[in-house]
């Protein structure tokens, strides 16, 4: 919800100086879609980082192998 307002404030003021200047001011928007961009290839970047953590060094993945305890608890 904060993005949200943030944008549409940006976006209102986007106009508001398109209007004003009678130009639009490319580059600064596209600054801002990279700053979005940005923000979800490092979410991306921490998931994927995720299938490489092997704390205790037995050569499977971290992720993988709670799924495979959750399993086995489930046999029980
Ligand atoms: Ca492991």
């Amino acid at each position: 919800m904060v993005y949200l307002g943030f944008t549409a404030m940006f976006v209102y003021g986007w106009i508001h100086n398109l209007k004003v200047t009678n130009e639009a001011d490319l580059p600064i928007i596209i600054s801002f879609l990279t700053f979005f961009v940005s923000g979800s290839t490092v979410y991306a970047i921490t998931f994927l980082a995720k299938l490489f953590i092997d704390k205790n060094q037995n050569g499977i993945v971290d992720i993988l192998e709670e799924k495979e305890d959750n399993t086995n608890d489930n046999n029980k």
